[in-house]
């Protein structure tokens, strides 16, 4: 079995017993499949956060195919919703295919990236396991503090950046975020830098001074090098609930969102969340946090995840 795979499947243990297993349990108890046992099948995918209409979506097509090829045991329903969700993740997130080896071995240099999202979600942290994988790959990585919010917010960033061995630029607190994200470019440019991935501080998606604050940072950065950022990430925690749509429209609205990192999946049993970002915000999930370590951030397979959740 791929590691990746094993990975997967540890991280997603908790959605896994709150939707797989369950529903698993509830066909084995079952003799026919009619309509209560469907409602059942809908009501355990909405619990795990897959979303109403989703979840309405693939168990009319669950019905469909029922009729259609005639299936006579409940048992037989699971393989038939495995495919469905395979197919929800595949056919949404905006149809491109994400590869984390285009990621991690960029053509344009210094490629940059921007971290955004509400207070909490994991952005710091996330920056840190991206920095490691690039610093691994040999390319010379530049971290901006531009979280000069938070009070010890560069601190933080400051001990990360020490241990995945990069540089960082910062100022201090109550400092201008925006200048600190036009330094470091400039300083990338000046140090051969390959990648510069810029920390924002999380921002309630409502507070409008806030979002102006990284249209300005977005601004700032496209006038230091053209083209840049090259990914703006949005990151959000999978527990947040169907909320995480309003958050995310705010934060499209303000810049320009390129791609979704859904962490603390193995922390919750509403890692359904994945399917919901996929389908109704037309942003690919990049990658997924599988926990607290440096190597716990992985790149979205939608086929591995589906595979996790029912191995
Ligand atoms: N279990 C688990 N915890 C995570 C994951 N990602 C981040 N965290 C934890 O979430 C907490 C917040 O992480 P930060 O990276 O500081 O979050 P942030 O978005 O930078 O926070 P602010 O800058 O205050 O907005 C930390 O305790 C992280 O260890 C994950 O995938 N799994
Ligand atoms: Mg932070």
């Amino acid at each position: 079995m791929s590691s990746l795979l094993e990975k997967f499947k540890k991280g997603l243990t908790k959605t896994r017993e709150g939707l797989v297993d369950e529903i698993v349990k509830l066909v084995k108890n079952k003799y026919i499949i009619n309509d209560e046992l469907l409602e059942q099948i809908e009501e355990i995918l909405i619990s795990a956060d897959i979303g109403v209409e989703t979840a309405l979506d693939i168990v009319e097509q669950l019905k469909q195919q029922v009729n259609r090829e005639g299936f006579q045991e409940p048992e037989e329903l699971v393989e038939v919703l495995k495919s469905q969700l395979r197919a929800h993740l595949q056919e949404s997130g905006n149809g491109r295919s994400f590869r984390a080896e285009d990621f991690f071995s960029p053509t344009v240099k210094p490629f940059v990236i921007m971290v955004v999202g509400v207070n909490g979600t994991g952005k710091t942290t996330t920056i840190a396991k991206l920095a490691k994988v690039f610093h691994d790959r040999e390319k010379k990585v530049l971290l901006a503090a531009a979280d000069t919010f938070r009070a010890a917010a560069s601190e933080q960033l400051q001990v990360w950046a020490k241990r995945a061995n990069v540089d960082l630029v910062r100022t201090q607190t109550g400092g201008d975020a925006a200048a600190v994200a036009f330094d470091s470019l400039k300083a990338a440019h000046a140090r051969n830098v390959d990648v510069v991935i810029v920390d924002t501080a999380g921002r309630l998606h409502t507070k409008v001074n806030l979002m102006d604050e990284l249209k300005k940072i977005q601004r700032v950065l496209g006038k230091a090098q053209p083209e840049a950022p090259h990914e703006v990430l949005l990151v959000v925690d999978a527990s947040t609930g169907q909320n995480v749509l309003s958050q995310a429209e705010r934060f499209k609205s303000a810049v320009n969102v390129t791609g979704v990192v859904v962490t603390k999946l193995d922390g919750t049993a509403k890692g359904g969340m994945v399917f919901t970002i996929q389908k109704h915000l037309q942003l690919p999930v990049r990658f997924i946090g599988l926990g607290e370590a440096m190597d716990d951030l992985k790149p979205f397979e939608p086929q591995t995840f589906v595979e996790a959740l029912f191995e």
